[in-house]
Order: structure tokens, then sequence, then C-alpha cells
């Protein structure tokens, strides 16, 4: 089928328009029958029902859960505008949005409900928009009855028959570029008993984006068709844009609360791996159906048209990260937000890094060797702890083999396992006369760094080395230099940790 141009849409409209004052018309095939047939005559006790007008929010928020525990006649209205809005930074985009924002306003009802639904055409639109709610049963989902020219309002009634959390979208031709400027949103019809009360609850969907220019391209950006047919988006994000849900624009929790999350797919395209990174749901209400709730899930999948609901307690406080945990569409293409938790720590739960210690890699298994070594060491140390003038050569010994370890795994890259370094690279310990010379400068080297011009065995280098000292203890380096004091031929005594804290210590 081929995409109505806008003219002929307008015309199109004028005369649906031509057609209330009249009889009836048949619009365009694409855009389903509509014919006009006056306000639907409700039986009295439908006409009864209390009438209340819907109230509508923009993401990341949700309307206050349904209170009340009677069918009502719900008025909504929803405006379509075209805005020029932010897609990233220094990027802008004319999203086309139910209510302003992208996705478009929340809808919230309750089963039972009879819905009069009126879609408002902002008239600085350029185009017509209609509306397909999947909570509704019906002909397009109202689609057939809403193709709305700019400056018209469409009007239908529809009773919300199934509970659960449902997708809208625009549905005129060409339909995937209305979506993919934005034309999408979320409307929950809560069950008859309500939805369980939790603290908070937040509104995210997720869409994928076409734009001609490339990933961050600044200026105005225009929908690339090519891309979307090959399912290649530009953009993936989080409420319509790069960074939606970041920083101050956060969703937030204090710990101890229960966080629920309305989370939908627009698409066009693509479906999402919904997850937070350091949480685990709950609860999940897997493609928003009513009869299964899954218990404790890391990752959701959600289609795109779909929905899911999750929830969760806050347990600890810190910044847990939305994402799609197709990775490269959260931190090359935008499906990012953030979740910002506030309150008092549970280092039960979680502690928060405890230790940063020396790891020593690949070498731990010949220092498996080494241990043993030490352990033996140690052992006959122990052994021969009565006045055995030996002792001091032992524990001289054991320090050699803890020592190698550290070398093994931090000085080797650069000063080479044989310690004869690499020439105009890396100076060497192996004979340097400049270590052995200066045993309290050795220290300092290996805690502070050493830069500048610096001559071993008559040779300058003038490089840099980097500071150990947030990384090594006291015993680790006394260790370490009292291996390389006495590995390659070289000869020393052994160092002790009180003269390194005395070196650590020192004002300058
Ligand atoms: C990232 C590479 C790098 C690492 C890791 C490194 N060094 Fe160095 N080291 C250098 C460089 C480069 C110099 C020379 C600095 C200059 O020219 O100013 C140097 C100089 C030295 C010196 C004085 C010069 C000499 O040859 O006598 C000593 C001693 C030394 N390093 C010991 C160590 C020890 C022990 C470790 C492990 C705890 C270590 N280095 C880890 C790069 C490194
Ligand atoms: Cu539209």
């Amino acid at each position: 089928m081929k995409n109505p141009r806008p003219l002929t849409a307008l015309a199109v409209a004028s005369l649906a328009l031509a057609a209330a004052l009249a009889t009836t018309v048949v619009l365009r095939a694409s855009e389903g029958p509509s014919d006009l047939k006056g306000p639907v005559v409700l039986p009295p006790a439908a006409a009864a029902m209390p009438v209340e007008q819907a109230i509508l929010t923009a993401p990341p928020f949700v309307p206050p859960p349904i209170k009340r525990k009677f069918a009502a006649r719900v008025v909504v209205n929803l405006e379509v505008r075209e805005v020029v809005q932010k897609l990233a930074d220094g990027v802008e985009y004319t999203f086309w949005t139910y209510g302003g924002s992208v996705p478009g306003s929340f809808i919230r009802i309750r089963a039972g409900d009879i819905v009069e639904f009126h879609l408002n055409n902002h008239p600085s639109s350029k185009l017509p928009h209609n509306i397909d709610l999947h909570a509704v049963t019906g002909p397009g989902g109202g689609a057939a009855s809403t193709f709305t020219a700019p400056g018209h309002s469409s009007q239908f009634t529809f009773k919300a028959l199934n509970p659960g959390l449902y997708v809208y979208h625009c549905a005129t031709a060409p339909v995937p570029m209305h979506i993919g400027n934005g034309m999408y949103g979320l409307i929950l019809v809560e069950p008859e008993e309500g939805m369980p009360a939790v603290d908070r609850e937040y509104y995210v969907m997720q869409g994928d984006i076409y734009t001609t220019g490339k990933y961050g391209e600044e200026g105005l950006q225009s929908f690339d068709l090519a891309k979307a047919i090959d399912e290649r988006p530009t953009y993936i994000v989080f409420n319509g844009s790069v960074g939606s849900l970041v920083g101050d624009k956060a969703i937030t929790a204090k710990t101890g609360e229960t966080v629920r999350i309305y989370f939908g797919v627009g698409g066009p395209n693509l479906t999402s791996s919904f997850h937070v990174i350091g949480e685990i749901f709950d609860k999940v209400w897997p493609e928003s159906g009513t009869k299964f709730v899954q218990e404790n899930v890391q990752t959701t999948l959600v289609p795109s048209g779909g929905s899911t609901i999750v929830e969760f307690k806050a347990d600890v406080p810190g910044t847990f990260i939305l994402v799609d945990h197709s990775l490269t569409r959260a931190f090359n293409k935008g499906a990012l937000g953030m979740l910002k938790v506030s309150g008092s720590e549970d280092r039960i739960i979680y502690s928060g890094k405890e230790i940063d210690s020396v790891y020593l890699g690949a070498q731990s298994d010949e220092g498996s060797e080494a241990a043993k070594r030490e352990a033996e060491l140690k052992s006959r140390i122990a052994a021969e702890i009565k006045n055995n003038p030996a002792i001091a050569g032992l524990s001289k010994e054991a320090q050699i083999e803890k020592g190698s370890r550290v070398y093994l795994g931090l000085c080797f890259a650069c000063h080479q396992p044989d310690g004869k370094g690499l020439p105009m690279a890396f100076p060497p310990l192996a004979g340097s006369d400049y270590m052995l010379a200066d045993r309290d400068r050795a220290i300092r080297t290996v805690l502070k760094g050493l830069s500048g011009p610096v001559t071993v065995n008559g040779t300058t280098l003038n490089s840099v080395m980097p500071p150990q000292e947030a990384i090594l203890t006291d015993g680790q380096i006394a260790d370490v230099l009292t291996y390389v004091f006495n590995a390659w031929g070289n000869q020393g005594d052994a160092f002790t940790a009180d003269h390194v804290k005395a070196i650590r210590n020192e004002t300058h």
C-alpha cells in the first residue's frame, strides 16, 4: 500500500468532517472503515455510572492508583502534538507525540470502565494521526475510529474488558515511521481488585530511533526509512532521549521501599532484554499478563508492542542502572537509565568494597610452589625458634620467596623476569649500581615512583615509574626489595616493614 501524502490525508479528513454533517463516508481502506455513527446510547445502568476525567502523566510518572471499587465512565483527552525535542546532547528530533512526551501520557483505568476517548490533533500538526490501543477490543484497537486531521478531534467509546498493561501507538501509514517518531505509550487497566500497593511506581518505555545522521551527529535529525527497514537503529532509548533517566533525572527510591516499573517497548522493531543492574525482580508479570506472576527474575524479555510489570524492594542504597541487556544498545545507543536509592547501608546484604589487595594473577600457579617453600621455611623457623643463629637467614629466605611473588605479579612486566630491564625503556635491577647504592632511595622509588633522568650502570634513561604506595603494603615492599636485592647475583640484607613505614611517613 502506498503511503498517504499529507495533502491526500487532509482532503480525506475534511471529507470526514463533511460526513459529520451529513451521513456516512468511508475513509481510505488503510485507515479502516470509519463510518461516523454518532454518540453511543448507553443502557441506563451504564449511563448512571459516575463520570470522571482521566489523570494523564508524562514519563517517568504514573497516575495515582485507582481507589474506587466500582466501574466508571472515564473521559480521556489525549492531544497529539508534533514537537522538536532533544534526542541527545546537541541532537534534536521532530517527535510526534501523544501529550507532548515520548512515550505518550500514561493512562490509568479500571477493568469494566467505559472509556470515552477523545483524540485531539493539534492545529500545528502537519499530519493526520490515529491511535491503536492494545487495551481495546474492536477494529484496529480504535485506529479505525480515530483517524484525525490536524486541528480535528475524534471521539469513540470502548469498554475495558481485560485488565493488564497495554501499549498504545499510532497506526497511521507508514506505521513504523509514526511509531519511530515517538507515537507510543502505555495504558494500564487495573484489575477490579486493584494492583497490590507499592511505595513507588514509574513509567519507562524503550524505543528504537532511526536518524539520517550517525549516533551523536549534531543538529536536527530526520527519520531514515532505509535504516528502519533494515532494523539498524541509530539510537535505542528509554523515555525518548539519551540520558532521560540519568543524573538528576534518575528515578528515585528509599531503602526499604518497594518499586514497581511499568515497562513497555514501543519499537517499532526491537525486543528488549530489560534488566536492572544490581537488582533482582522480586515479581514480574511477564508480558503484563495477569495470571502468572513470576518471582526472582534477573532479566525479562519484552516484545515490541508489549510490556512488563516488575517489582523489587530497594534493599540497599546506591545507583542501579536500567538497561536493555543487549548491552551495546545500553552503552552505545542510549538504552540506559538510573534508579538512585538513598538511605542507610545494610552491609550484610552488600558490604561495599572491603579490601583492595595485590592479586598475583597467572603467577599464582608457580606461586603455589613458592607458597609451599614459604610454609616449609616458616615451619622450620618455628621449629628452630630457640636461639638458633640460622633463624635470621631463614626469615630472609622466606621474605625472598614472598617478594618473588610480588615481583612476578607486578614489577616483572617492566623490569623483566630476569631483572635485566629493556634498553631505552626500563632500567635493569640485576646488578644495578643505582639501586644497590642507596637502600632508602630504593624504598622511596617503589613507594613514590621515579621520574626524570636516572643513570644505571652508565646508561641514562629518562622515563617514569608509577608509584606503588597505594597498592603495596609496607611488608610487601620490604619483601619485594629483599627479593630484588638478592636475585640475579645481587646481594643485600633483608628489608624490614618498619624501614618502609619510616620512609612512607617521611615529610618532604
Ligand atoms: C610500569 C613499569 C614499571 C613497573 C611496574 C615498575 N617499574 Fe621500576 N622503574 C620503571 C622505570 C621506567 C624506571 C626508571 C624511571 C626513570 O627513568 O625516571 C624504574 C626505576 C626503578 C628503580 C631505580 C632504577 C634502577 O634500575 O635501579 C628501581 C629500584 C625500581 N624501578 C624497582 C621496581 C620494583 C621493585 C618494582 C615492583 C614493585 C617496579 N620497579 C615496578 C618502570 C617500572
Ligand atoms: Cu501518527
